[in-house]
């Protein structure tokens, strides 16, 4: 049976978007080529095509007339992804764009009107659910090894310089919440379950940013649990473990933690075992990025299953907007000192 291959271009070639372009050429086999990629900044967009073989371009609209791509991956910032998703979804092209799906809420509920409109496949490029002991910790969860989850704490915490290749992050007025957070509390939504209120606090420990550098979010779900979620980019901690997530998520019948470097620990109705869920290194990954480096190679494979069987990406829609909603809840509930019921989006009715 031959392999059906989707023609794959790439809307932003800047630093995170290597990754997308190295994880869609190790998908080859697997059917994914890699036709086009296209940035504003010239010099980016030729040396991106020569890299990966695909034709380069400067303007999106020609790119997809002169190329006529099957999905689109749009790895620009924020700003840029309400006004792409438009031009793509008026192609009636696939289209996964990366987080957060927008900058404003406003903007991230018009995509779900556009996506919803026009029935494109969509995803958000949510990455850290598809990382390798993410992937192990909600096996455990699903497999029922502690039961009923209670309780969970769930913390990435670091000094880490990462600024250095994401100068932008440095004049955000909505700093960690909206860029590492969203990753968070979507993980708090994949291991808990969807959230019925939270509250927040924030912080800026940091000199030279505008934004908040940490938040430490209490969260109530639906299911009864208490979730905890901390984050900050101006931590004292030794190790310090960037880019990892350390988890603790507690059962009716046990406890699975998560330390550093993939390892899980697992005390279930008395029985206790180690695992190792640490990520390998690619040939084209490296510390201390490879954790979700890999992960974007996980997640691109599961969008080019989902496309090629007809239905949505788990990091569908719906889903990106109720993660989007927990970041504005965080930030209200910081302003306003009370926990908050995050919105629910309602398409408009036109
Ligand atoms: P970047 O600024 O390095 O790259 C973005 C590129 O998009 C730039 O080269 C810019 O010229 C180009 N661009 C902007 N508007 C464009 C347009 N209309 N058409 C074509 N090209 C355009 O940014 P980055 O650090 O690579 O981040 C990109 C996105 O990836 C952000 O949304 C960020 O939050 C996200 N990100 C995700 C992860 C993760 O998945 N774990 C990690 C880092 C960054
Ligand atoms: O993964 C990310 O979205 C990165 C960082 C780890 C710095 O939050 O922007």
């Amino acid at each position: 049976m031959p392999i059906e291959n989707i023609r794959i271009a790439i809307i932003g070639c800047g630093f995170y978007a290597q990754n997308h372009l190295n994880a869609w050429r190790g998908l080859a086999d697997e059917g994914a080529t890699i036709v086009a990629v296209c940035d504003i900044d010239a010099e980016k967009a030729k040396l991106a095509g020569a890299e990966f073989g695909a034709e380069c371009f400067t303007d999106a609209a020609q790119m997809i007339e002169e190329t006529n791509p099957d999905l689109i991956d749009i790895v620009t910032q924020s700003d840029s992804h309400k006004e792409l998703v438009e031009l793509t979804a008026r192609h009636n092209i696939a289209t996964i764009v990366q987080k957060p799906l927008a900058t404003t809420w406003d903007d991230c509920c018009a995509i779900g009107d556009i996506v919803t409109e026009t029935g494109i496949f969509f995803g958000v490029h949510e990455n850290f659910r598809f990382q390798a002991p993410m992937m192990r910790l909600k096996q455990l969860i699903t497999n029922d090894v502690i039961d009923e989850v209670s309780f969970a704490k769930i913390s990435f915490r670091t000094g880490f310089d990462v600024f250095a290749a994401q100068p932008y992050l440095r004049n955000e007025p909505k700093l960690i919440i909206q860029d590492l957070g969203i990753h968070i509390l979507d993980l708090v939504r994949f291991f808990l379950g969807e959230v019925a209120n939270l509250s927040c606090e924030t912080q800026k420990r940091l000199p030279d940013i505008v934004g908040e550098d940490s938040a430490t979010m209490l969260l109530r779900h639906e299911t009864g649990a208490v979730s905890i979620a901390d984050i900050s980019f101006s931590a004292k901690c030794s190790p310090d473990v960037f880019p990892e997530t350390l988890i603790e998520i507690e059962g009716s019948n046990g406890l699975i933690k998560l330390k550093s470097g993939g390892k899980i620990e697992v005390a279930s109705n008395g029985l206790n075992w180690h695992e190792d869920a640490s990520t390998p290194l690619l040939n084209w990954t490296e510390r201390p990025w490879h954790v979700t480096q890999e992960s974007v190679l996980n997640l691109n494979r599961h969008i080019l299953q989902a496309y090629k069987a007809g239905h949505p990406p788990d990091t569908e829609i719906n889903s990106a907007l109720k993660t989007q909603a927990l970041v504005n809840a965080a930030y209200r509930a910081a302003k306003e000192a009370r926990s908050i019921t995050p919105q629910i989006w309602q398409q408009k009715v036109k």
